[in-house]
């Protein structure tokens, strides 16, 4: 999962909490992190720089001196993220047999999780939050790339089960990831609010070309076709397909795309007919769709 892309500032702020202010004033106070400058001057972070604010904030959040914080190595203040972490919460032990490598022990603790929350809340307070500490951790190099595999293989098994079960009416989604898309933690999580507001979902899986997206929707007629991209560069190479996507769908089917990848082209997938956010999956908000049923 390496990542060569920096962050501009107001990025980091979306993904640490802190506001651009704080970020500056640690920056030139503590010299918490020193990030690159951009050829245009911005302050360009790296994904490990990222990960270390992220886990500065949360331990000053805490209670810790970030002045403290500042001396000490960065995968060690990562680490403590974890060890101090409330004593009630399940990703402490999670984290830990994620970094054993004990599978059994993930595949238990990820079902007992699903199964006392429910789908939706167990994508929002374990799926998340885990892949933000998986990435963050690994990033520093405090986690190997076998123990992501693992918690991957398990979270997604667990998420692609729950989006399977119940509901046999409702309005239909196919889902599936843009060509040379890979994450599907976030897409599926996002899936797991529209499966609770009563969405039947038909995941198609990760890295697949739009035009067998556009061929499903002509073969099962969903209320929705949607897709997800996580990254910039994936999303650029597939723009002039996705332009023409919504209008390509049969009539009565919408489109919607969502994921990191979008940053900054949200104005032009709407003008191309997307409809962007969880306003999407708003049952209440498609009258039109009923009549055309
Ligand atoms: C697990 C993981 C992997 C696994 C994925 C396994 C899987 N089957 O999903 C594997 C090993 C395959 C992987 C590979 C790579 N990864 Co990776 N990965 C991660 C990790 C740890 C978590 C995954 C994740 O999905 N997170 C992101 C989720 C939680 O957020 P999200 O996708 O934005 O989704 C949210 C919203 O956007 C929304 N959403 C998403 N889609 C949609 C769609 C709709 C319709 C709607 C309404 C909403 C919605 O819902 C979510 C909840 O709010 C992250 C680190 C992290 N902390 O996130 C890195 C990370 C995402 N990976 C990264 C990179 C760079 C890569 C690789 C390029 C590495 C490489 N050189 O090979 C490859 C790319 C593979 C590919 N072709 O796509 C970078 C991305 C940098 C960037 N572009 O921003 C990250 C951030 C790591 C980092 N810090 O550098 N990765």
């Amino acid at each position: 999962m390496p990542a060569n892309r920096t962050y501009e500032i107001h990025e980091v702020a979306a993904l640490t909490g802190l506001t651009a202010d704080r970020l500056r004033a640690w920056e030139r106070r503590y010299d918490a992190v020193r990030p690159a400058r951009s050829p245009n001057g911005y302050r360009a972070y790296s994904a490990d720089q990222v990960a270390l604010l992220r886990a500065f904030a949360k331990l000053v959040e805490r209670g810790a001196r970030i002045g403290d914080l500042v001396d000490r190595p960065p995968a060690e203040v990562i680490a403590e993220t974890v060890h101090r972490l409330p004593s009630n919460s399940p990703l402490g032990p999670l984290m830990a047999a994620v970094a054993a490598l004990d599978r059994d022990e993930v595949e238990a603790m990820v079902a007992q999780q699903l199964a006392l929350r429910g789908l939706r809340r167990f994508a929002d307070e374990i799926v998340l939050p885990l892949a933000e500490l998986v990435g963050d951790l690994w990033v520093v190099g405090e986690l190997p790339i076998a123990a992501e595999h693992l918690a991957s293989e398990v979270v997604i098994h667990a998420l692609k089960g729950g989006l399977r079960h119940g509901r046999a009416r409702g309005p239909l989604a196919v889902c599936a990831c843009l060509p040379g898309e890979r994450h599907e933690w976030g897409f599926l999580s996002a899936l797991a609010h529209a499966h609770e507001a009563g969405w039947r979902i038909h995941y198609l899986g990760t890295d697949l070309p739009l035009d067998e997206v556009i061929g499903a929707a002509w073969q099962l007629s969903p209320d929705l076709a949607a897709l997800s991209v996580s990254d910039e560069e994936t999303c650029i190479q597939s723009l002039d397909r996705l332009i023409q996507f919504p209008n390509r769908l049969p009539a009565g089917t919408r489109a919607t795309i969502g994921g990191g990848g979008i940053r900054g082209r949200e104005t032009a997938m709407a003008a191309a007919g997307f409809r962007l956010g969880a306003a999407a999956f708003d049952l209440h908000a498609r009258p039109a769709l009923a009549e055309t049923r």
